[in-house]
């Protein structure tokens, strides 16, 4: 009896154009388009493997070792749905020979190799890796030269969706946009690569860790609470985030750093704006992480004038942790200067000397 087993990483992205806000609260459908860029895999990634046995009698997942409930009706539960209806339609139905392994349980195991206190989002990597190991032991995107995928990427970004909206751009390497889509059911709103790593391979992101503590507001009743209470934030779906869409893919085709700078600061400062906009308001950002950006405008400052370039983009996420975009000739000052102004703890989780990830993207 051969084993039906599949083992597949998936790596963390980090949004430049955030997304926060859904449409639709079941299939996760976002209220406007998101771009972010994946780091590399030897970096912060999730890992899962999965398994169909018809002796398992029911389906499990372990997250980094503790077995986790899975919610009747819930996200997960709608991601393994939406597979098994894949691989059933696209490769069951159509070879009566094939096992019916989609009728089976499955036991899926899935690890970070980062501290999930570090306060970086791990449902992001989490979602990709569970859709596409489920996809690859279901036969579902094995390309061969001749032959297309039974599900393209951007086909398994709808499936990752279902699980955590963030997790549809991980499916990807290099520069992906989350589309917002305009359909009831979601099968335009997908995961596509603006552009792969080795297009801009200089660019680099430096993860600082201000505070590995779980964040107070989670993302999923912050940004509900937001597109109840803001009207900020209608301002940022209809006026804003369009342009600036398609002003930073341009700026990642043209590889213009300064650009892609400007734009991605901008949006990382008008999320936090929309976040305090919403009542009761929801501060994620701390004094740390306010002197990090005003660490890198000076930086951009004295850069402007000396070179007439930026040097860094700084980006913040629902909690206090920055990510510094650079490109690989600026990443050793930018390093220095960042731990001569902060200087790192001694109760660093990390294996590193100090809490700073760089991470190439
Ligand atoms: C982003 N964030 O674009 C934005 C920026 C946080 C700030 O995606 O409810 O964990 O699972 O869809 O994906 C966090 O949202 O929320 C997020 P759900 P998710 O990366």
């Amino acid at each position: 009896m051969p084993v039906f087993q599949a083992t597949t990483s998936a790596p963390v992205n980090i949004a430049c154009i955030k997304y926060w806000g859904k449409r639709d609260n079941t299939l996760i459908l976002p209220t406007n388009s998101s771009l972010s860029i994946t780091l590399s895999q030897d970096h912060l990634r999730s890992t899962t493997t999965a398994r169909a046995d018809p002796i398992f009698s029911e389906t499990k997942l372990w997250l980094n070792g503790k077995e986790e409930d899975i919610k009747s009706g819930g996200r997960l539960e709608r991601c393994l749905a939406q597979l098994k209806k894949m691989r059933k339609e696209r490769i069951e139905d159509k070879n009566p020979n094939t096992p019916k392994i989609s009728e089976w349980n499955l036991h899926v195991a899935s690890y970070n190799n980062f501290p999930t206190a570090a306060g970086l989002a791990s449902s992001a990597s989490g979602f990709a890796a569970l859709t596409s190991s489920i996809a690859a032991l279901y036969g579902l995107n094995t390309f061969t030269p001749s032959e297309p995928a039974v599900a393209s990427p951007s086909e398994l970004s709808l499936v990752a969706r279902l699980g955590s909206g963030s997790a549809c751009r991980s499916l990807f390497g290099g520069f992906v946009a989350w589309e917002v889509g305009s359909s009831l059911t979601g099968e335009d709103s997908l995961a596509i690569q603006v552009a792969p790593q080795e297009h801009w391979p200089t660019m680099h992101a430096l993860i600082c860790v201000v505070n590995d503590a779980k964040k107070g507001t989670s993302s999923t009743s912050g940004m509900q609470r937001t597109v109840e209470t803001s009207a900020l934030l209608q301002h940022r779906i209809k006026d804003v985030v369009p342009a600036r869409m398609k002003a930073i893919e341009k700026a990642i085709k043209d590889k213009d750093f300064d650009s892609f700078a400007r734009i991605t600061m901008a949006d990382s400062n008008q999320f936090h704006a929309v976040a305090l906009d919403t009542a009761p308001p929801i501060f994620y950002m701390n004094d740390v992480s306010r002197s990090i950006i005003a660490l890198v405008e000076e930086l951009n400052r004295v850069s402007l004038a000396k070179t007439g370039h930026l040097v860094a983009a700084y980006t913040f996420d629902a909690g206090p942790n920055a990510v510094i975009y650079t490109e690989e000739e600026n990443v050793k000052q930018i390093i220095e200067i960042v731990v001569r102004y902060f200087p790192q703890s001694d109760t660093n989780p990390f294996p590193d000397p100090f809490k700073l990830f760089a991470g190439k993207q």
